[in-house]
């Protein structure tokens, strides 16, 4: 089903508060990785996916693997909204007992479908679940979303040749470009770019966009859904970490794995509202 603009601006604005009250309940978390990535999935969840809150396991069911796996809380956001549990469940994130744990884990979490937060082995996963799916021919779509400083994973690179040499042509890869990791920019640490000509060189079909522009990114899936050139797609957005919250962008680095007060989360939903 295709959605408007206006739809997606309101529904991610609701997953970013969601994903600020979970974690500020909490007091710490990944605020800026979060909400780099809610714009993929809010499209992704409502406007993409063939997926069944009711039945989780759905046979044929498209995938997410969302291998930047500390961007958990914001899946949860998306899950509990689509109804896979009850949105009170975001307020156990990450304390014992849970079924939301920091980051994401398949078999405690209904609708995740892979447990991350190594990073640099989700996509890895990812391609052998595009394997599996094209054995099967079920039809299902993988997705899977990795971090711009999770590239810097040699496994990564693997993940992609072998995607290309099996002509994996049902994946769809996202990088979250949000140009920062956990101590630094990407740039200065161990730089990526040209990133799209890498995956390029790699065999996959790329695009590269605004991470945070609903519309650009619907059509890009579509795209990469129709080349018709048995390539792996990548996708790149290009974003910014703590999207949707002036102070979580403007402390840039430190809002990687970030605490936040009570007040702080008051200012930021109000921003959010
Ligand atoms: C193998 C591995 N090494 C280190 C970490 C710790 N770690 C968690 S997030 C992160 C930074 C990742 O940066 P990036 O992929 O750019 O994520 P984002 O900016 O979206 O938060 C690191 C080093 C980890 N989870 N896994
Ligand atoms: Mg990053």
């Amino acid at each position: 089903m295709l959605q408007d603009r206006e739809f997606f601006t309101a529904k991610s604005r609701e997953i970013r508060r969601l994903t600020v009250a979970s974690i500020g309940d909490l007091g710490v978390g990944h605020l800026g990785g979060c909400l780099s990535v809610v714009d993929v999935l809010t499209v992704l969840y409502y406007a993409v996916m063939n997926v069944d809150p009711k039945n989780p396991q759905m046979e044929g069911r498209d995938r997410l693997v969302l291998s930047k796996g500390h961007a958990g809380p914001a899946l949860y956001a998306i899950l509990a909204d689509k109804g896979y549990f009850p949105k009170e469940e975001l307020f156990t994130l990450n304390r014992v007992g849970t079924s939301l744990p920091s980051h994401c884990d398949m078999l405690r979490t209904p609708g995740v479908d892979m447990t991350t937060g190594a990073l640099g082995q989700g996509l890895s996963c990812a391609v052998g679940m595009a394997l599996g799916s094209k054995l099967k021919r079920d039809g299902a779509t993988i997705y899977a979303i990795i971090g711009d400083g999770e590239s810097q994973e040699g496994q990564i690179w693997e993940a992609a040749m072998y995607a290309s040499h099996k002509g994996l042509d049902d994946l769809i890869a996202f990088t979250d470009c949000n140009k920062l990791q956990i101590d630094g920019a990407t740039e200065e640490i161990n730089g990526l770019e040209d990133l799209a000509a890498k995956w390029e060189s790699f065999g996959w079909f790329v695009q590269r966009i605004d991470g945070h522009d609903h519309l650009a990114i619907l059509e890009a899936i579509t795209k990469a859904k129709g080349h018709g050139q048995g390539k792996p797609s990548m996708i790149i957005l290009d974003t910014v970490k703590g999207r949707g919250v002036s102070f979580i962008e403007q402390a840039g680095v430190n809002n990687h794995n970030m605490p936040i007060t009570p007040e702080q989360v008051q200012m930021a939903l109000a921003e959010l509202s």
